[in-house]
């Protein structure tokens, strides 16, 4: 990705920074094909400089490693990113999300969702197992948030401290993740679990797009078609089927 032309909130770099090192750590890491107009969108609203930043990866195990970095007008900060599994592989979906305005951080999510009815129990285990920092401030779930397991973390943070927390608990997750990708073993493409869970991420993204709130920003920063687009075709594209 290109240099962002206006410097982020101190959160959103560390975490960017954490995810980008967890990601270089998974087995047969690679590129994926990503428009040039997609990877770096520049544009200007009321004076204001916008832009996105995306990068797309993929490994064994998992087929698209999102990576956003936005900043979308009235100072708009947005750290989004989404692992999403190859369903031929038992592993469950990796989400964080960091809105930023000018008073701060308002929310900062991170989950591993299950794409079956629960969790593959060594994630589950793990999860299980970590300690959860004492957020002060914890936000209710939207409606659409039923895709989300027991182990989501939807808080608003409290400072510098609370902030660094959060940071240690994506490690984390993405730690536990990392983990189950290496010992995970692909089943067929057509057998019945492969199926289960090709139809559980396409609900995780059929839910996701109910989220007027990414909708209603990327709207006003550029306009309905290109957010109707870019949430479509890169944030919630539908899986392709197993094959
Ligand atoms: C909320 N997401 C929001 C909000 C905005 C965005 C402006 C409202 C802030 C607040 O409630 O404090 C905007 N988020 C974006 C945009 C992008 C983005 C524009 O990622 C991308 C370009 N959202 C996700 C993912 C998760 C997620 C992967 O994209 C979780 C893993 C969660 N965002 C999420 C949730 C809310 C939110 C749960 C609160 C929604 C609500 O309270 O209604």
């Amino acid at each position: 990705m290109p240099d962002n032309p206006v410097a982020l909130h101190p959160l959103v770099m560390v975490l960017a920074d954490r995810i980008r090192a967890k990601r270089a750590d998974l087995p047969e890491l690679a590129d994926l094909a990503l428009d040039e107009e997609l990877a770096a969108v520049q544009g200007t609203l009321d004076g204001e400089r916008l832009f996105i930043g995306n990068e797309l990866h993929r490994c064994r195990g998992m087929r698209k490693l999102h990576l956003e970095l936005a900043r979308l007008g009235n100072g708009l900060q947005i750290l989004h990113c989404v692992w999403f599994p190859d369903p031929c592989f038992d592993l469950p979906i990796f989400g964080a999300d960091i809105v930023a305005g000018p008073a701060g951080i308002s929310a900062a999510i991170v989950d591993l969702s299950p794409v079956k009815p629960t969790l593959p129990s060594g994630v589950e285990a793990s999860l299980s197992s970590l300690a959860i920092p004492p957020f002060r401030q914890v936000r209710d779930l939207p409606g659409w948030g039923t895709i989300f397991s027991s182990y989501v973390r939807f808080i608003r943070p409290d400072g510098a401290e609370e902030e660094a927390w959060f940071v240690e608990l994506v490690d984390s997750y993405l730690g536990v993740l990392s983990e189950a990708v290496r010992q995970s073993t692909p089943d067929s493409a057509d057998s019945l679990s492969t199926i289960e869970r090709y139809e559980g991420q396409l609900n995780y993204c059929l839910k996701q797009k109910r989220n007027d709130k990414t909708r209603r920003v990327l709207e006003k920063a550029f306009n309905p078609s290109w957010a109707d687009a870019y949430i479509e075709n890169l944030l919630f594209d539908n899986p392709p089927l197993p094959a």
